[in-house]
């Protein structure tokens, strides 16, 4: 049994136009989940569907050297967690899961709601949701990871977190402006690390800052500082790209009929659909560590496997209509860990699973919350998402005025 193989030449190209749709439109004309095709000009295994996701979750696939090398130098960095295998993984791992315990979420959420109910105290007259929300979350971010931030600091270290999840792919000249950010992110993170090693700095007990700082790997030694900074960005700045889907939450309200109802009467429901529904995080990568059964074909050690969230997320076969928001296809479904994948698939502690998703549930909820409180205007704007965008949020970045608190 052999894959098919994506005719037209190398993918990249049209990867890089239409991220979100590109691998599930070739794998349905080929009517296979699994296909080989050329990505920058590499053999590539392309997967979607719940039984790959299962496959590319599964034993054998290794995450050393298979993120592009684009993404180091902007979203993931170099050598930090999303790169590591085995021991190595799994302790680092338990690390970050140990940040979302002890009502962790909960936590977060609060801190963001007073955030929110301030703002709207404040009764803008305009404000842009993404921005406005990126500040915020910045706020939160620092906080909660231990890491001090001056409010003459805020703004700066806004625009630096936010340019490495906004503009993290060379399809744009903005990546630049990226990968300058990632440098400057690089450098603050350490010095942090530094500054709480020295004890020029004590971070809270138990926060990021001080865990990442005191980590020792599975030979007892400490992170060099470098890795050091690269585990503190990732766990700061994820969290100011919630803001993403807050933007996607208050996108879903103005342009679904049963947008405004679903905030209402399911909020979780609401939020689930948000997650599944819009094109945030689109793939995956990793490679095969050794000779593997794909699909019935052996795949050749070190080849790369691309895992196809977004279309997974859209699959006929799971979700009935699943181009339409439905937020009530959530109210009593019971959720697999290879069906609803924006955050990836699989186990957190186990795998390469989001670390954050709780604590983005729990922002989101902290968001839909708030909207049932507040009064806003909204301006006419293009509201259409930017399909070729990563993320794809939409072209006016939500635009709101006369926001209030409602009395
Ligand atoms: C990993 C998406 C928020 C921390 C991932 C992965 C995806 C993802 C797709 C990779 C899964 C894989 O490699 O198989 C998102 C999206 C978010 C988000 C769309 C919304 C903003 C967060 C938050 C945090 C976080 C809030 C932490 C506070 C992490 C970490 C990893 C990760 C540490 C690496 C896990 C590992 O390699 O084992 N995330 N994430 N993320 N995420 Fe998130
Ligand atoms: C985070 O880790 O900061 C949260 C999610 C950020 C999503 C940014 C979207 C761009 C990802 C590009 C992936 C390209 C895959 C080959």
């Amino acid at each position: 049994m052999h894959l098919p193989y994506a005719t037209n030449g190398d993918l990249t190209l049209r990867i890089a136009r239409d991220p979100y749709r590109t691998v599930s439109r070739i794998a349905g004309k080929l009517e296979a989940d699994a296909f080989h095709g050329k990505l920058m000009l590499a053999d590539t295994v392309f997967l979607t569907g719940p039984d790959c996701a299962r496959v590319f979750y599964g034993e054998g696939m290794i995450r050393a050297g298979a993120a592009p090398s684009f993404l180091k130098m902007t979203l993931f960095g170099d050598s930090g967690i999303q790169s590591l295998d085995e021991a190595e993984h799994e302790k680092r791992k338990a690390m970050f899961m140990s940040f979302m315990d002890k009502g962790a979420p909960d936590r977060i959420a609060a801190q963001v709601a007073k955030a929110l109910d301030d703002l709207a105290r404040k009764s803008p007259d305009r404000l842009c949701v993404q921005d406005e929300m990126e500040r915020i979350l910045t706020r939160v971010a620092c906080d909660f990871a231990g890491v001090p931030l001056s409010e003459d600091d805020v703004e700066g270290r806004t625009r630096m977190l936010s340019a490495l999840f906004e503009h993290a792919a060379p399809i744009r000249p903005t990546f630049l402006a990226a990968v300058a950010n990632r440098k400057r992110a690089n450098t603050w993170a350490a010095n942090l690390i530094s500054g709480a090693r020295s004890g020029a700095i004590t971070p809270p007990r138990g926060s990021a800052l001080e865990e990442i700082a005191s980590y020792r790997t599975v030979d007892g030694a400490p992170l060099s500082r470098e890795v050091a900074a690269v585990e503190l960005v990732n766990v700061v700045r994820p969290i100011v790209a919630v803001s993403c889907y807050l933007t996607f939450c208050a996108h879903a309200v103005a342009t679904n009929e049963n947008g405004w109802e679903a905030v209402h009467d399911r909020p979780q429901s609401f939020v689930q659909e948000v997650r599944r529904h819009y094109p945030f995080f689109p793939l995956v990568a990793a490679k095969t560590g050794r000779e593997l059964d794909i699909g019935g074909e052996t795949i050749a050690p070190d080849t790369r496997v691309v895992l196809d969230l977004y279309g997974t997320n859209h699959d006929a076969r799971l979700w009935d209509d699943p181009m339409m928001f439905r937020p009530r296809r959530f109210d009593d479904r019971k959720i697999d860990p290879f069906d609803l994948i924006p955050q990836g698939g699989g186990d957190h502690h186990a795998g390469h699973r989001c670390a954050g998703e709780w604590v983005t549930i729990a922002i989101m909820r902290a968001f839909t919350d708030w909207l049932t409180r507040i009064d806003y205007r909204r301006p006419k704007q293009d509201l259409d998402l930017a399909m070729s965008r990563l993320p794809a949020l939409p072209e006016s970045r939500m635009i709101w005025e006369n926001v209030s608190l409602r009395q």
